[in-house]
C-alpha cells in the first residue's frame, strides 16, 4: 500500500483543497491528511480560521479521496509523521516550493500546481465587497 500526506489548515474549504487532495491520492493509495491546528493556526501562521479545526476535520474527512485526518500541531512533526505512518510520498501545493526537500532524506517530495483564481483568503475578501 502506497501512503500519501499532505498538510494544510483547509478552512474555508474549497474546489482548490479538493483538486490538491484528489492529485495528492492519485499519488498512491492511501491519503493522510494533517489539519492544522487552531493553536498551531494561530502560534505559527498567525492565521484566524473560521471553521474551527474540528469542523475543518468533519469537512475534510467527508472527502472522498481522503482516508485519515491528524492534527498539525507543529512545523516539526513532519518527520516523525512520515516514520510513523510509513509515508512514501508527501505532497504540498507549490506555493511550498522547496520548503519540505529536507523530508528527501524519508519519503519522495512532490510540489504540484496551486488551483489558480480560488483561496481562502480571497473567499474571505469577496465576502466583504
Ligand atoms: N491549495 C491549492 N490551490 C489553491 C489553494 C490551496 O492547491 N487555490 C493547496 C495548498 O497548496 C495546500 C493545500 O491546498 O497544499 C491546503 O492549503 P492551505 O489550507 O492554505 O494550507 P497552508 O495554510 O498553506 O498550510 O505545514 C504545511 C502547512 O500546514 C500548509
Amino acid at each position: 500500500m502506497k501512503k500519501v500526506i499532505t498538510y494544510g489548515t483547509f478552512d474555508l474549504l474549497h474546489y482548490g483543497h479538493v483538486n490538491l487532495l484528489q492529485r495528492a491520492k492519485e499519488l498512491g493509495d492511501y491519503l493522510i491528511v494533517a489539519i492544522s491546528t487552531d493553536e498551531f493556526n494561530w502560534n505559527m501562521k498567525q492565521k484566524k480560521c473560521y471553521f474551527s479545526y474540528e469542523e475543518r476535520k468533519r469537512l475534510v474527512e467527508a472527502i472522498r479521496y481522503v482516508d485519515l485526518v491528524i492534527p498539525e500541531e507543529s512545523w516539526e512533526q513532519k518527520v516523525s509523521d512520515v516514520k510513523e505512518f510509513k509515508v512514501d510520498t508527501f505532497v504540498i501545493g507549490n506555493d511550498w516550493e522547496g520548503k519540505f526537500d529536507f523530508l528527501k532524506d524519508y519519503c519522495e517530495v512532490v510540489y504540484l500546481p496551486r488551483t489558480p483564481e480560488i483561496s481562502t483568503t480571497q473567499i474571505k475578501k469577496d465576502l466583504q465587497k
